[in-house]
């Protein structure tokens, strides 16, 4: 029987990526896991849930929290999207706030404003500052970016990284593992996510939506699968729908003679399959959902609610 005390201590904890919109919180995960979990896009607001992601050795275990972007809410899903990243929060063992370097001339401002209760609030967490999108700015910016939260905030750790280009983040691994608690595995180690594949599906078309439409139109989608089934002797199946608040904007997603919809099935499929390891056969469908994102119960529908 071999002795407790010499077995290595074994690690695990939780670790929130807070940051404004589009600061690249999801880029980042994605990049750290080694595995697209989360979708990404351009524009700001893609991701509205928390999404974790857990990695694995021997030796560690990390559950990363994805998580909206930090803003004031003005309806009721940017409400609800708020309060995933609340949750992450108290969740955290550890916090990685990502700052986008483009904005450090503002960075006063943009931390009075968004992150300096949060800091507060967690003094009795680890809190590691990541500064993002260094590929993008001089090193005099990431000079003064550093400068600036040394002066001003308590962090444990400051890191520059690019997480599109993967700089920096063996580093923010490093310090990851240093500030883990001792603690069990929360997950199997094969686990690498917590949310279901329907779920992963639904964000991948709504990935696509926002690659593929423009203005206000991704804001106002929500996808959710209606049929995933598993066949043996062919491509699964999959039925999803795209919930748009307005009749008006059915045409939109449907486009001229379906062109647009036959383009958005193909970019999802792909990816789908890519993911899913397997053949799909994916239906689409679009149904109006007037006013989802301030109605209270179709938001619980969608899972907007812990
Ligand atoms: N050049 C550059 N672009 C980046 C970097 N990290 C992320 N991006 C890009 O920034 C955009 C936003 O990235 P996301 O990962 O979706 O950002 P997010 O913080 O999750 O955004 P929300 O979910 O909308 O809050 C995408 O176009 C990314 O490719 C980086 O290090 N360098
Ligand atoms: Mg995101």
């Amino acid at each position: 029987m071999s002795d407790i005390q010499d077995q290595p201590i074994h690690r695990a904890g939780y670790a929130a990526i807070i940051g404004l919109p589009n600061a690249g919180k999801s880029t980042l995960m994605n990049a750290l896991l080694g595995q697209k979990l989360s979708i990404t896009s351009k524009k700001p607001q893609t991701t509205r849930k928390k999404i974790a992601g857990i990695l694995s050795e021997e030796q560690y275990q990390i559950v990363f929290l994805d998580t909206p972007g930090i803003l004031a809410p003005k309806y009721l899903l940017q409400e609800r999207m708020s309060r995933f990243i609340d949750y992450s929060i108290s969740d955290a063992d550890i916090l990685l706030l990502i700052f986008d370097a483009q904005g450090v001339k503002s960075a006063k401002r943009l931390f009075e404003e968004n992150f300096a209760e949060i800091l507060e609030k967690s003094y009795r967490k680890k809190k590691i500052l990541l500064l993002n999108k260094t590929d993008l700015v001089t090193p005099e910016i990431i000079q003064d970016g550093i400068l600036f939260a040394q002066e001003n905030y308590k962090f444990d750790e400051i890191i520059a990284v690019s997480a599109l280009e993967k700089v920096g983040l063996e580093l923010v691994l490093e310090k990851i593992i240093k500030y883990l608690p001792e603690h069990q595995k929360y997950f199997d180690d094969d686990r690498i996510a917590e949310e279901t594949e329907r779920f992963f599906v639904s964000e991948i078309i709504r990935e696509k939506i926002f690659e593929l439409y423009k203005e206000e139109v991704p804001y106002s989608c929500e996808v959710g699968i209606e049929e995933f089934k598993e066949r043996t002797d062919g491509k699964d199946y999959i039925s999803a729908i795209i919930f748009v608040e307005k009749e008006s904007q059915k045409p939109i997603l449907i486009g001229k003679q379906g062109l647009m919809i036959k383009k958005l099935g193909e970019l999802s499929r792909a990816d789908i399959e890519a993911f899913h390891g397997k053949p799909v056969y994916l239906e689409l469908r679009v149904k109006v959902r007037e006013n989802w994102r301030s109605d209270e119960f179709l938001l619980r529908q969608m899972g907007y609610e812990l």
